[in-house]
């Protein structure tokens, strides 16, 4: 790699980083209200970076020339070699000069936009979100020109939800971000095993932090130096002779632990956590006279005060692997997508783990998208990456008409199609393509399809796209509606939420499963990392009521039918073993399910 992409010594910049920083210049362009076509480009570059699997960095110092790249022009392209060289775009601090930085933040809230935002800013001096709330609560917002008293009350509760979701990464970005860590980690010297515990080990949607755990015999401080040495920290939080922490460019923070071999496992355990499984743990352990720390299972000297002991006073009974801190305590293994102390600890104490969903039971795809509405590549090219991934049939649902502005299939175009669909079924004898189409729920419930067109479709999927702030009656009675059409099969991202985004829509996620259950309807949990609607908690319930769930990656690509393992991560935190999910079912017994109703 050519040494001035590291002019400041070892700068590692993440294609996340970059596409971060680009994001934050088309958002400040468009508050100062530039061409539209100008931010609209470096939008779609920001589009191709985050599918990128290689490293801009690496590219650059490659010598290679970033404008081949789809979507990338000559001004994106100096923007990213700049930042990567310098650290900084010199065009976004221009711009911040006259409109700071932090207006990013309030245009991103739900019912600002980048007009208000600019507004906030130069009639009120609003520069952040806690200046918004103050000016709000004042009431000097609810005067402005184009704002009003609803739309005030519903920045306030954007507001809200912000501060909830503030600090928080989502699982893809911080998978992305953590592998350079990991490497580094590992090529410390003198290191054993190094394994990922905390929230992100729990394949939780959201991360705060990063832990890692590194196994070392002997003082850590060495350990920790080099961790903290890592070429994407920004700044150094911690740096001791147990533990370290940093935060990289992109604002992620990342412990590391250091810990003997004889304690490895006990570590591993405690710090995956979550806080609440390992209370119930310890009260586990404290009826059977026995102690569990983050050092191993002791058993408590007869007539000693558990108070008063050292960390690893008593005789030990368990630490180097964690296997073995469960079996001390008489539990069965719990797979860490279950610690939640949601039952797990008495079902693991019963002996009886409960058989979980993996990726290779997965048979099929019943949500995704191609060119014919807003998708990127082919019908072919869509079946062609459902063979490579060895799936046997897969719903091509492309939305319908009411989406106008993607192409939505007008009843018309949704024939046409079919007869591209048959074409490419003949060609690819080896995948069922089911013809389908993501059909929107309108206003009061009806469909956006003639009933002619969805009796001919193989599989109907139903959702909501549009006027998501309906009251919660208004909005169940809606859904309900929908899945009471004798066509559909499928519930789409029911709640219609967008993680750190956008709140779920109002919808009583208790009586649309009774409805589905009653209707014999599936639902959802959409893969996609941005979404993972129904959520780990609602999926479960789905299972108890005995409602089938399908995980979809509504994909509008090749690329996007990998984040399966996205979905089955959080079916897996709901509990749901294969036969709770519909797409597991071998072809034979999917065309049965889809003929339920004769
Ligand atoms: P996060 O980072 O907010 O996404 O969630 P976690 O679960 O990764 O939480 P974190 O990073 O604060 O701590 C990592 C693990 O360490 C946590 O899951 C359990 C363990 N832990 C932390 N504090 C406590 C505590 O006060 N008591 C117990 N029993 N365990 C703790
Ligand atoms: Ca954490
Ligand atoms: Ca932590
Ligand atoms: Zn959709």
């Amino acid at each position: 790699m050519a040494r001035s992409f590291f002019s400041d010594g070892h700068r590692l910049m993440e294609n996340l980083d970059v596409s971060r920083t680009l994001t934050e210049l088309a958002d400040l362009l468009e508050i100062q209200g530039a061409s539209p076509f100008r931010i609209r480009a470096y939008r779609n570059a920001v589009n191709t970076i985050n599918s990128l699997s290689r490293s801009l960095q690496a590219m650059l110092g490659a010598g290679e020339d970033l404008t081949e790249l789809p979507a990338v022009g000559d001004s994106v392209a100096k923007y990213i070699a700049e930042l990567i060289e310098t650290g900084r775009i010199s065009r976004l601090e221009e711009v911040s000069a006259e409109y700071p930085r932090s207006l990013v933040q309030l245009m991103r809230l739900d019912g600002v936009g980048p007009k208000k935002a600019k507004k906030l800013f130069l009639d009120l001096k609003v520069r952040t979100v806690d200046d918004l709330e103050v000016e709000l609560r004042a009431g000097r917002v609810q005067g402005l020109d184009g704002f009003g008293v609803r739309s005030a009350d519903k920045i306030l509760r954007a507001i809200a939800d912000h501060r909830k979701h503030a600090g928080r990464f989502q699982i893809h970005e911080v998978e992305k971000l953590i592998a350079g860590v990991l490497e580094h980690v590992h090529a410390a010297p003198g290191v054993g095993r190094v394994k990922i515990a905390g929230s992100l080990r729990r394949r939780k949607e959201t991360i705060g932090d990063v832990d890692i755990i590194a196994e070392f015999d002997g003082d850590g401080t060495a350990v920790v130096d080099h961790f903290v040495a890592y070429s994407g920290a920004e700044r150094i939080s911690g740096a001791g002779s147990t533990k370290g922490s940093m935060v990289l460019h992109s604002g992620l923070q990342v412990d590391l632990r250091v810990i003997p071999p004889r304690s490895f496992g006990a570590a591993l355990q405690y710090f995956s956590g979550s806080k609440e499984h390992n209370v119930a743990m310890r009260t586990h352990a404290v009826r059977q006279g026995l102690r569990v720390n983050e050092w191993g299972v002791f058993r408590v000297p007869d007539g000693a005060d558990p108070a008063s002991l050292g960390k690893e006073d008593g005789e030990r009974l368990a630490g180097d692997a964690e296997e073995g801190v469960y079996a001390a305590l008489g539990m069965a293994w719990v797979p860490p997508v279950l610690r939640e102390n949601r039952g797990e600890v008495e079902v693991a104490i019963r002996g009886e783990p409960p058989e979980l969903v993996s990726l290779e039971d997965i048979r099929g795809d019943l949500q995704m998208h191609s060119t014919w509405s807003d998708g990127k590549a082919s019908i072919e090219e869509m079946a062609r990456a459902c063979i490579a991934r060895g799936y046997e049939y897969f719903a091509l649902t492309d939305h319908s008409q009411a989406m106008a502005m993607v192409g939505g299939l007008t009843p018309e175009r949704a024939r046409e199609q079919w007869l591209e669909i048959a074409e490419v079924q003949a060609r690819l004898p080896e995948i069922l393509i089911l013809r389908s189409v993501e059909v929107d729920i309108l206003k009061d419930g009806s469909l956006d399809l003639p009933d002619d067109v969805l009796a001919e479709l193989d599989v109907v999927v139903v959702s909501v796209h549009s006027l998501m702030d309906q009251d919660r009656r208004t909005m169940t009675d809606r859904v309900i509606r929908a899945m009471r059409h004798p066509s559909v099969d499928i519930l789409a991202h029911p709640t219609g939420r967008l993680i750190n985004r956008r709140e779920p829509f109002e919808l009583d996620v208790e009586a649309m499963l009774e409805a589905a259950a009653e209707l014999s309807v599936a639902v959802e949990l959409n893969a996609n990392p941005n979404r993972l609607d129904l959520n780990d908690l609602h999926v479960h319930r789905a299972k108890e009521l005995g409602v089938p769930v399908v995980i979809s990656t509504d994909a509008h690509s090749p690329r996007g039918l990998a984040d399966m393992r996205f979905g089955v991560d959080q079916a897996r935190r709901g509990w749901l073993s294969p036969a709770d999910v519909l797409n597991t079912r071998s072809l034979a017994e999917m065309k049965m399910w889809l003929g339920r109703r004769g």
